[in-house]
C-alpha cells in the first residue's frame, strides 16, 4: 500500500485538489501528503479542503509545510525530503509516489503503471513523457551531458528524464535516500539530480514507464525563468564529480509510443526573447572569466555584447566548455551564475537552429546520439 506525495509552491489550488482526488480514488493509495513551501494561498485552500476530501474518500489527506532539512536554498529539495521523512517516520506503507502538483494531465493510470512495475520487483519507477524538441534543455545539455561526461559507464546517461518529479520509491530506497547526507543537504532544484544519482550509485533497479498523454503543466516563458534551476542542477552535478558509480545496473525502459502532434509542433521557449539575453547584463568580471575558455568561445561570447552570436557553441565546443565549468564554476558567485546561463543559452540556441529546425524526429534522434557520443568520448578517460 502506498503514500502519494505532492510537493507544491504557489500552485493553482484547483489543479492540486483535482490531483489529490485522483490519487485518493486509486485503490492502492492509502494516504495523500501535500508538502507546501510555505503557508501560501494554495496551502490555505488545500488545508480547508482536506477534511471534506478525507470524509469523501475515507483516507487521510495531510497538508504540511516543509521542514528545513538541507543547507542550500530552501526549495523543492526540502519539500521532497520532508515527504521522505514523513513516509518513514509516520507511516509503514511500502511505497512512496511523488508527483508534481501542477500537472493537468494526471490520471490514475500514472499510479497504476508505477505500481505494476513495482509489483514486478523494481525498486524505483520513474515516469517519462513525450517532450518537445526544444523542451528539456537543462535535462539534455546539463544533466544528461554531465552524466555522460562524468559517469559514461554507468546507467546515468541513459535515464530518459533524470529531472522528472514523477517517481515511485520502495521503502528501502526511501531509507537509503534519507540516510544520505548529500541528499539531505540538497534542498534546492538539485534534489532530482541527487535522487537519480544516489539511486544509480546504490544499484537499485530502475524501471522507466512511458506516459503517452504527456505531462501538461505550467509553462515557462523566457529562459531566464529557468536560470535558478539551471544553476542549481549544474551545481548538483559539479558537487558529485569526485564520486564513483558502478558500471551497469538493472534498468528497463518501456518502449515509447507515437508522439502527439501537439508535442511535435510545440516550441519549448521564447526564441526571440532569449536572443536579447545574450547581449544583456555583461560585467567586466564576466569578461575576465571568459579567459578560462577556448578562444572561439571567448571571442564569440564577447561579440554577443553587441549582437547575439551562438554558432560557435557546437556539440564538441560545449563538451570542452562543460569540463571547464566543472573545474571552475562557483555557484555562489553572481558573475559565474550569469556567465553559465549565457553559455548554456548559446548552446541551446545553436542546437535550436542547427538541429531542432530540421524537424522533430531528427532532433530527438540527434539528442540521444549526442549523449552516446559524449559518453563514448569520455569512456575510459575517467571523466
Ligand atoms: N514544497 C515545495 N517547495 N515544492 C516546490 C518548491 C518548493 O520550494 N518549488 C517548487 N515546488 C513544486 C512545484 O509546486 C511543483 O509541484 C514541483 O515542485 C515542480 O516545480 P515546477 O515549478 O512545476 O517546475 P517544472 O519545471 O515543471 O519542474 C520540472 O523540472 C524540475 C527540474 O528540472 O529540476 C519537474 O519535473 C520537477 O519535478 C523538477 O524538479
Ligand atoms: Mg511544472
Amino acid at each position: 500500500m502506498s503514500l502519494v506525495a505532492f510537493p507544491f509552491k504557489n500552485e493553482d489550488p484547483e489543479v492540486l485538489i483535482g490531483n489529490v482526488k485522483v490519487a485518493l480514488s486509486h485503490p492502492r493509495v492509502e494516504e495523500v501528503l501535500c508538502v507546501g513551501a510555505s503557508e501560501d494561498r494554495c496551502f490555505t485552500a488545500l488545508a480547508e479542503a482536506s477534511p471534506k476530501l478525507e470524509k469523501e474518500h475515507g483516507k487521510p489527506v495531510k497538508v504540511i509545510v516543509q521542514e528545513r532539512i538541507g543547507e542550500l536554498r530552501p526549495g523543492k529539495g526540502d519539500g521532497m525530503n520532508t515527504a521522505l521523512k514523513y513516509f518513514l517516520e509516520e507511516t509503514s506503507y511500502r511505497r512512496l509516489h511523488f508527483y508534481d502538483a501542477d500537472i493537468v494531465s494526471f490520471s490514475q493510470e500514472w499510479i497504476t503503471k508505477a505500481e505494476e512495475a513495482a509489483d514486478q520487483g523494481f525498486d524505483v519507477v520513474r515516469h517519462y513523457f513525450p517532450r518537445a524538441s526544444t523542451d528539456a534543455m537543462i535535462t539534455w545539455h546539463i544533466t544528461r551531458t554531465g552524466f555522460a561526461i562524468l559517469w559514461p559507464e554507468s546507467t546515468l546517461p541513459w535515464i530518459e528524464q533524470p529531472l522528472g518529479g514523477e517517481l515511485l520509491l520502495s521503502r528501502s530506497v526511501a531509507e537509503q535516500l534519507l540516510n544520505d547526507e548529500r541528499v539531505r543537504r540538497q534542498s534546492d532544484w538539485g534534489i532530482d539530480t541527487l535522487y537519480t544519482f544516489a539511486i544509480v550509485q546504490n544499484q537499485f533497479s530502475l524501471y522507466e514507464t512511458y506516459i503517452g498523454v504527456g505531462k501538461l503543466h505550467k509553462l515557462y516563458g523566457k529562459l531566464t525563468d529557468l536560470k535558478t534551476m539551471l544553476i542549481e542542477c549544474f551545481s548538483a552535478i559539479q558537487s558529485l564529480q569526485g564520486e564513483r558509480v558502478p558500471k551497469g545496473g538493472t534498468h528497463r525502459i518501456e518502449y515509447p509510443g507515437p508522439v502527439p502532434q501537439k508535442v511535435r509542433e510545440k516550441i519549448g521557449y521564447d526564441v526571440e526573447g532569449s536572443l536579447s539575453l545574450l547581449a544583456e547584463g555583461w560585467t567586466p568580471r564576466q569578461e575576465e572569466l571568459l579567459a578560462y575558455f577556448p578562444d572561439k568561445v571567448q571571442e564569440g561570447m564577447l561579440a554577443c555584447r553587441s549582437f547575439p552570436r551562438f554558432g560557435f557553441m557546437d556539440e564538441d565546443t560545449w563538451y570542452r566548455v562543460y569540463q571547464i565549468l566543472l573545474e571552475h564554476f562557483d555557484p555562489t558567485d553572481r558573475d559565474w551564475q550569469e556567465l553559465i546561463f549565457r553559455l548554456w543559452l548559446a548552446r541551446v540556441l545553436e542546437y535550436t537552429v542547427t538541429v531542432a529546425l530540421r524537424g522533430y524526429d531528427y532532433a530527438l534522434h540527434y539528442l540521444h546520439q549526442m549523449v552516446s557520443r559524449y559518453a563514448a568520448q569520455a569512456f575510459g578517460k575517467g571523466g
